[in-house]
């Protein structure tokens, strides 16, 4: 099952009637052929809207297609909006291009999900879907979310850019969390599946191994890898042999160029390099043109209208310049050709200067080789593209380097047969051998095996850089309780420490060198009867009671006026408290637990204890299968944990003190927030959740690692 946002065809309304037509671009040129060739179905969205009484023409019988539609705002916001004006540019580390609409985002998050629930629609329980580009980064969070069970996998058909130039996204975790829903995460090449990883550690926190490309994300385990597209050699070649020679190829030497018409293609770069040519090499003059064809695309969008202005100008002052009466160096065709011509153009053309500033893979180049079955040509490919990594034969260019380029096609148009022929074979070869079945088979036999499980996380893994953050003479470690370090369970009064936790915590807090404080939403003499060690600080209550060694003791002032009106809430709680709900009173806050309760019963009766919550002038917050009612006095965990530490180590904290903090809760999220930049901060459990936590472990046992890792350090 695959969804993409275009369709192989693209609907148009023409005299006719509804017409399909081919869609343009990379990822259809690929994924074509494999669905029909294995069958399937094929989610996207048709291009138009179809009024009352339109419909599909009849086309492609050999898979199934099911379509999405989009409103007008929606192609607007999510389409030319996110996808074209921020997405594409950022990802091809033009940071300059790009644009942030929140209302665009929006809008992508909600097409996102109406393509997942489409997926899941038509999708059976042993599909594999595999989700592909940047339009649909979000969808496999929303798949997972509503079908834990299914088989996920996503293919990036353009780069990922490194992690300096994708944090610039506002939304940059919600991206990299859409793709972690996969099981697996497929690039073009090592260098992006790199970036990734980088951005998946640094931004999210998570766990990862390099060598075997896993990410921990959570529970789950998500394997990443670079898988290289290739074309329909045989295909093309074919086309190749049979097409009819061009008039364009007869007179002089082709240099070929073909791209959709886009910023990243490096359109201008390229007809500069071919005008720096003919300066330099006037041998070269009329006997010599570059072919350029542009194909529309994205029409809408300003930037390619500004491209299109630029092109269109650039081409008249390079012609005007160098054109004689018989001879005009550049022929720009600003329009899509037909497959069989461009088979033909292909194989005649002398050399292919293919050189995108930045590109996922480009297919131009692998087809231009492809169909190169007569007199071998040369191949002119930048850098920066993909397929600059495998394609070596080639000669490699800096698109950005006009002088470079302009050599790079002199040396070409001089080079001897021998040459030409011996890098002409070898590329052949490679993309025979590597062509887009090799990649279909080789992406689809990783999605298809097992998962492998990283070793559990052990104290070892802390080492070096964990250690590096310690360069205090003192260590502060804050632990939140239920859920960090013990199991959550059905009821609190049934949380248990393990002997093992217990012992890392003594041994941890026995260091001269080392403070633990315990800060949780239970009531202090609740947690302080739990732990039983008077060594450690406790902060209860969310951090509005604090007892600790050498005297600390602290109330938050405003509390006094809280207690009788807690008491009067939790008598209204009680009342609404059924099916299992009960109300669990803690002294100046409360909390409603409805962890008992049948899941579709829970709506109602959360409302419910929301609107008494706040009715009585408390601050209702969510916590784990609970609500929590805390007066509304400015005080959270964070200010507790710097309450601590101001009153142990004085105002300069900071000179004397390393800060770690571990919880799983959204309360410990105001810690994190708060600590940012002061503390390095853990989220525990469940990977989905965004978080303010700078790193993330993943349960209760990654928690006694780091603890025994700081308790022997
Ligand atoms: C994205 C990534 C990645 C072009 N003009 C005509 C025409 N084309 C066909 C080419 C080729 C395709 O369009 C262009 O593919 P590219 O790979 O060069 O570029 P994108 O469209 O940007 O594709 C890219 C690709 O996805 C696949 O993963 O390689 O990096 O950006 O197939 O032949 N086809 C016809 N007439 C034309 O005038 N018939």
């Amino acid at each position: 099952m695959v969804a993409s946002n275009r369709l192989p065809f693209t609907l148009q309304r023409t005299a006719r009637g509804i017409e399909r037509r081919h869609s343009p671009g990379g990822l259809v040129s690929a994924l074509e052929p494999v669905l029909r060739a294995r069958g399937g179905t094929w989610v996207g969205w048709p291009g138009m809207e179809l009024r009352a009484g339109e419909s599909i023409p009849d086309g492609e019988t050999h898979y199934d297609v099911a379509t999405i539609s989009l409103s007008e705002s929606e192609v607007s916001r999510y389409y030319h909006g996110f996808c074209n004006r921020t997405l594409w540019p950022l990802l091809h580390s033009m940071p300059g291009l790009a644009r942030f609409e929140a209302r665009d985002f929006e809008t992508y998050a909600r097409v996102n999900d109406r393509f997942a629930d489409a997926v899941l629609e038509t999708a059976g329980p042993d599909d594999l879907v595999w989700v592909h580009d940047y339009q649909l980064a979000l969808s496999p969070a929303r798949i997972r979310q509503r079908a834990p069970d299914t088989r996920l996998a996503y293919f990036l058909h353009i780069p990922f850019p490194p992690y300096d130039i994708f944090r610039l996204l506002p939304w940059d975790r919600e991206l990299l969390l859409g793709l972690l829903a996969c099981d697996l995460v497929g690039f073009h090449v090592p260098g992006y599946v790199d970036n990734f990883l980088n951005c998946v550690e640094q931004r999210l926190g998570a766990r990862v191994d390099r060598q075997r490309q896993l990410i921990e994300h959570g529970d789950r385990m998500v394997r990443v890898g670079a898988f290289p597209i290739g074309i329909e050699y045989e295909h093309f070649e074919q086309r190749a042999r049979e097409a009819p020679a061009q008039p364009e190829t007869q007179r002089e030497r082709v240099v070929l160029g073909v791209d959709r018409l886009d910023y990243t293609k490096g359109i201008p770069e390229r007809i500069s390099a071919f005008a720096r040519l003919l300066e330099r090499y006037p041998e070269h003059r009329e006997r010599v043109v570059l072919l350029q064809v542009a194909v529309p695309s994205r029409s809408q969008v300003a930037e390619y209208k500004q491209l299109k202005r630029e092109i269109d100008e650039l081409v008249g002052r390079v012609n005007g310049r160098f054109a004689t009466a018989s001879w005009s160096p550049i022929r720009y065709l600003y329009r899509s050709i037909d497959p069989t011509r461009l088979a033909a153009l292909y194989r005649d053309a002398h050399v292919a200067l293919v050189s995108p500033l930045r590109d996922g893979m480009n297919l131009v180049a692998k087809e231009f080789v492809a169909c190169q079955t007569e007199s071998p040509g040369v191949l002119v490919l930048s850098r920066l593209a993909g397929a600059g990594e495998t394609m070596r034969e080639a000669l490699l260019v800096n698109p950005y380097n006009v002088d470079e380029t302009a050599e790079a096609l002199h040396r070409a148009l001089k080079m001897d047969e021998t040459e030409r022929r011996s890098r002409m074979e070898a590329l052949r070869a490679r993309e025979l051998r590597d062509n887009v079945q090799a990649w279909v088979g080789s992406f689809l036999e990783s999605a298809e095996a097992s998962m492998p499980v990283l070793a559990p996380l052990s104290d070892t893994d802390f080492h070096g850089w964990l250690d590096a953050y310690l360069t205090r003479p003192h260590l502060a470690l804050f632990l939140d309780y239920d859920g960090t370090l013990t199991e959550l369970v059905g009821h609190p009064s049934e949380a248990r420490l393990s002997p093992a936790a217990r012992q890392a915590v003594t041994t941890c807090s026995s260091r001269p060198d080392t403070d633990v404080a315990i800060v949780t939403g239970r009531a202090l003499a609740d947690i302080q009867t739990l732990l039983k060690a008077p060594e450690l600080t406790y902060a209860g209550n969310h951090g509005l009671e604090i007892q600790g060694p050498d005297g600390l003791d602290f109330r938050h002032d405003d509390l006094v006026h809280y207690a009788q009106r807690t008491d009067t809430l939790a008598r209204a709680l009680e009342e609404v408290a059924r099916d299992g709900a009960w109300v669990e009173p803690k002294g100046p806050t409360l909390t409603f637990h409805y962890r008992a309760v049948a899941a579709d019963a829970r709506e109602p009766l959360i409302e419910r204890a929301r609107e008494l919550i706040t009715g009585a002038g408390y601050q209702a917050r969510a916590a784990h299968e609970a609500l929590e009612a805390r007066p509304p006095i400015g005080w959270d965990k964070g200010r507790a944990v710097l309450h601590v530490l101001r009153s142990r180590y004085g105002p300069a904290w900071s000179e004397r003190v390393r800060v770690l903090y571990v919880g799983d809760d959204e309360t410990d999220e105001d810690a994190f927030r708060f600590l940012a930049g002061l503390a390095m901060t853990f989220r525990v459990g469940p990977a989905h959740t965004l978080t303010a936590a700078s790193h993330r472990l993943a349960g209760v046992g990654a928690v006694l690692s780091l603890v025994d890792f700081l308790a022997r350090r």
